[in-house]
């Protein structure tokens, strides 16, 4: 499918001058009129290259991403919340599956994506090395983490690489039902006992900082912007998802009563939101492995590989296609 050597790994392909120019400029006629991308068609490697890495970090995203809500399944308040916990965080790693499959159409095998996020060498959302402390934190993770993700994702759905836009349709529609589900539970704890209201705006505090860094850096420092857009695989910048997100929800959680912990928030008057500036520092430790929970996280995933690693022998086997005839 791609050339010999190891594309994902190969720098030489970062420079467009090694690729033919009539079939890059054909390929970037066909995204300019706005045509899908799929597994088959020529594509530069600088592209193959980048969208596996982002397809393959989203899904890491979202297998990881089940864990801090995950925890809450036996603990979530009554039988309806916890039958509706399960399902989210088992709609989560169904994203996985979709979305591992879409990075599997460019090239790289599921077990290479797996070991790579094991081994600490490919990235997930910053947001999932924060711990879920009570569950309120869980509650904010599911409205507002959930809402981060649709601003990006609808945008990104409507991208150039066929697979990815696909899953991200399907993930979208599912993550409507997870945001209304997440609005809900905040909905009752905003509206509820004072130790309720103190528990979810504590939950919020504690999970701003994060959510205002999930859409990644600032654009002047982001490194893939301008090659994932001019490829129309991103399809709205850092700061333009940052700025929906802050459009859309900050007024929803003020009609809640609760406070955004940002004394500088503030729509000016070109109807540009206003913030603090991230801590971009604890960012990219957090990024690069050394926030609070990235051990934990790893280690669960570490230990899922391996208790798992029977059943994916057992299935590989030759025997297991073994079919008995029919008496
Ligand atoms: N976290 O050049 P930039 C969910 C990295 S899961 C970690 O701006 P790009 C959910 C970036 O990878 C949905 N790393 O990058 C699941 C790059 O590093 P490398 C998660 C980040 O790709 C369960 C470097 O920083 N959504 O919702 O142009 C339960 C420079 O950044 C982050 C997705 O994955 C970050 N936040 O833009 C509940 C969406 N941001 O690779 C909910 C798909 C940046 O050079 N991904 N980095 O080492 C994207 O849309 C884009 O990749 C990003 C970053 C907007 C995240």
């Amino acid at each position: 499918m791609y050339g010999g050597g190891n594309v994902f790994e190969a720098t030489k392909f970062d420079d467009l001058q090694q690729e033919d120019p009539v079939l890059l400029a054909e390929f970037e006629a066909r995204i300019a009129r706005g045509e899908k991308i799929e597994p088959n068609d020529w594509m530069p490697q600088l592209y193959r290259k980048q969208l596996v890495r982002m397809i393959e970090q989203h899904a890491h995203s979202e297998i990881i991403g089940a864990l801090p809500e995950g925890t809450w399944i036996t603990r979530a308040p009554g039988f309806r919340r916890k039958l509706a916990q399960m399902a989210k965080v088992q709609d989560e790693v169904g994203h996985a599956q979709l979305l591992y499959s879409a990075a599997e159409t460019l090239g790289k095998t599921r077990e290479q994506m797996l070991t790579d996020l094991i081994n600490g060498k490919s990235k997930y959302s910053n947001v999932f090395n924060y711990p879920a402390f009570t569950w309120a934190d869980s509650n904010i993770i599911s409205w507002l983490i959930d809402a981060g993700a649709i601003v990006n994702q609808m945008a990104n759905a409507k991208g150039s690489y066929g697979p990815y836009c696909r899953a991200l349709d399907r993930i979208c529609a599912e993550e409507a039902f997870h945001l209304k589900y997440g609005h809900d539970a905040v909905v009752h704890m905003a509206t509820g006992s004072p130790v309720q209201r103190q528990m979810i705006q504590e939950a919020l505090n504690r999970w701003w900082p994060p959510i205002m860094t999930f859409f990644g850096p600032s654009d002047k420092m982001s490194t893939h912007t301008e090659t994932l857009m001019r490829w129309k695989v991103k399809m709205a910048s850092n700061d333009a998802c940052r700025q929906q997100f802050l459009d859309m929800y900050v007024p929803k959680i003020w009609e809640l009563g609760l406070t955004v912990p940002d004394a500088k928030l503030r729509k000016n008057e070109e109807g540009v939101w206003e913030y603090t500036e991230p801590d971009w520092d604890e960012f990219k430790r957090v990024i690069n492995g050394d926030g609070p929970c990235n051990a934990e996280r790893l280690a669960v995933r570490r230990s899922a590989e391996e208790r798992g690693a029977w059943v994916r022998r057992a299935l590989l086997s030759p025997k297991a296609s073994y079919v008995r005839p029919l008496a």
